[in-house]
C-alpha cells in the first residue's frame, strides 16, 4: 500500500513542490484547495496544474472546521503537512487579524481533526525563521528565543506552540521546520526575489525601466524551495517527532540579490532598482541567518542550490516565460507582473 498524504496549501510555492516530491516518493497525494467564487483552473492552479490527475484535490476552508473534519474524516493519510497560510508579511501588517485567524485558528482546527480522527497520522507545521524576528543571537538554531517583529511571525510562533502542545500533551507524532527563506522560479511574485527576477525580465526586454524596493539592506537565508520540501518531508520520517531548522548558513543582502540578478542579463542595479517607502515594512527584521547543524545531523539534509544558481535560475525562468518559451506551468506564473 502506498504512503497518503495530505496538503494543505499544495497550490503554493512549497506545496507544488512538496507534491511532486511525494509524488516522485510514490505517494498518494492529497490536497486541500479553496473553492473562490471565480474558478479559473488555469491560474489558481498554475504550480500543480501538470500534475493533474495524479493529485486528489479537496475543496475546504482552513476558516471552517466542519470542512477540514469532512475531508479526515473520509480518506486516511499517513502524514499530513500543513502549509496553508497567509504568507506574505507586508500584508500581515495591512490586515493582521485576517492573517492571524488564518494561521492561527487553521492550524489548530486541522490540529484538532487529526487528534480526533486520525491521532497516528505524523503532523508538519511550517514554522518560519520570522518567528526569530529581532533576532537575540547569530545564526539561529532550534534554541534561539523569538521576538517576532509582524502580525505573521507572532502567527508562526503560536503555530509552533500549539503543534509542540498537542506533540507534548496527546503523544501526537508532531514536527516543526523553521524553515528561512526559500525561493525558485514558482515563488509568489510579491515577495521581494520573484519581484527582483522578473522586473529584471521586463526591464531587458523593454518592457519596463525600473523596479520599487523597500530595504535594500536586509539580509536573508536564502535557499531553493525544492530542496527545503526535502527537509519536510525527512522530518516525518525518524523514529519521534522534534522541530529543526532549515537554512543555507549563507546571509546575502537584497542589495546582492539585485546586483546578481542584473549583471545576468549584462545591466547594472544602479541604473534600475529605486527606493520607495511604500515597500518599507512598520518593523523590519534586518536580519537572518539558519544554523541547520540539527538537521544536517539527524535528517541527513544538506541544501544542493546555491545562492547564484538560484538568482540565475529565477532570472533566467522570468526571462523565458516572458518570452513566450516556458513551459505552460511557468506561463501561467508569468500571467500577474503588476505587483
Ligand atoms: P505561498 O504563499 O506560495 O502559498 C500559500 C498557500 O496557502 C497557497 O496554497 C494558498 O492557497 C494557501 N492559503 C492561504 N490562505 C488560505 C486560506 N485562508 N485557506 C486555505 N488555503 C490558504 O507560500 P509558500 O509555499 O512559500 O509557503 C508555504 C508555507 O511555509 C506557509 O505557511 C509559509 O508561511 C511558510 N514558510 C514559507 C517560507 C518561504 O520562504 N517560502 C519560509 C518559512 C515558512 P491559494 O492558492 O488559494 O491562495
Ligand atoms: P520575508 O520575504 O518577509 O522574509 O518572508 P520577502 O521576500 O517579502 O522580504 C524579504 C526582505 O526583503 C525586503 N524588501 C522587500 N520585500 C518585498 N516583498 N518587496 C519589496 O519591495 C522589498 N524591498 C525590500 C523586506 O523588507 C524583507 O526584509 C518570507 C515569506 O515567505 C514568509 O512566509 C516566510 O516565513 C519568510 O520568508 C521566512
Amino acid at each position: 500500500m502506498p504512503k497518503a498524504a495530505l496538503i494543505t496549501g499544495i497550490t503554493g510555492q512549497d506545496g507544488s513542490y512538496l507534491a511532486e516530491h511525494l509524488l516522485t516518493l510514490g505517494y498518494e497525494v492529497h490536497g486541500i484547495v479553496r473553492r473562490v467564487a471565480l474558478e479559473e483552473p488555469e491560474r489558481r492552479l498554475g504550480r500543480i496544474v501538470h500534475l493533474g490527475e495524479r493529485l486528489e484535490l479537496h475543496p475546504a476552508a482552513l476558516e471552517s472546521y466542519p470542512s477540514i473534519f469532512q475531508i479526515l474524516s473520509r480518506h486516511r493519510f499517513d502524514e499530513c503537512y500543513h502549509l496553508a497560510a497567509q504568507s506574505f508579511v507586508a500584508e500581515s501588517f495591512a490586515d493582521g487579524f485576517s492573517t492571524m485567524s488564518t494561521n492561527i485558528d487553521g492550524t489548530h482546527y486541522m490540529l484538532a481533526a487529526v487528534r480526533e480522527l486520525q491521532p497516528e497520522c505524523k503532523f508538519y507545521f511550517a514554522g518560519s525563521s520570522e518567528m526569530f524576528g529581532k533576532v537575540r543571537e547569530s545564526p539561529q538554531r532550534e534554541t534561539t528565543p523569538f521576538h517576532p517583529r509582524s502580525p505573521y511571525g507572532i502567527s508562526k510562533v503560536a503555530g509552533f506552540h500549539l503543534t509542540m502542545n498537542y506533540r507534548e500533551a496527546y503523544g501526537m507524532f508532531c514536527c516543526s521546520g523553521i524553515l528561512f527563506n526559500h525561493e525558485g522560479p514558482r515563488r509568489g511574485f510579491e515577495f521581494v526575489t520573484r519581484k527582483i527576477s522578473s522586473g529584471v525580465a521586463r526591464i531587458k526586454l523593454g518592457l519596463a525601466t525600473e523596479v520599487r524596493l523597500g530595504c535594500l539592506d536586509a539580509r536573508r537565508d536564502w535557499g531553493h524551495a525544492a530542496d527545503y520540501v526535502r527537509a519536510m518531508h525527512l522530518m516525518l520520517q525518524q523514529p519521534t517527532p522534534d522541530d529543526y531548522v532549515v537554512a543555507t548558513g549563507e546571509m546575502h543582502s537584497v542589495r546582492e540579490f539585485c546586483e546578481l540578478a542584473f549583471a545576468e542579463v549584462g545591466l547594472d542595479y544602479h541604473d534600475h532598482v529605486r527606493v520607495d517607502p511604500a515597500f518599507q515594512r512598520p518593523a523590519e527584521v534586518d536580519q537572518l541567518l539558519g544554523d541547520a547543524t540539527k538537521a544536517r545531523a539527524v535528517l541527513g539534509w544538506r541544501p544542493t542550490c546555491t545562492f547564484r544558481q538560484l538568482v540565475a535560475e529565477m532570472v533566467h525562468s522570468d526571462l523565458k516565460g516572458l518570452m513566450g518559451r516556458a513551459s505552460p506551468l511557468d506561463r501561467s506564473a508569468v500571467a500577474v507582473t503588476s505587483l
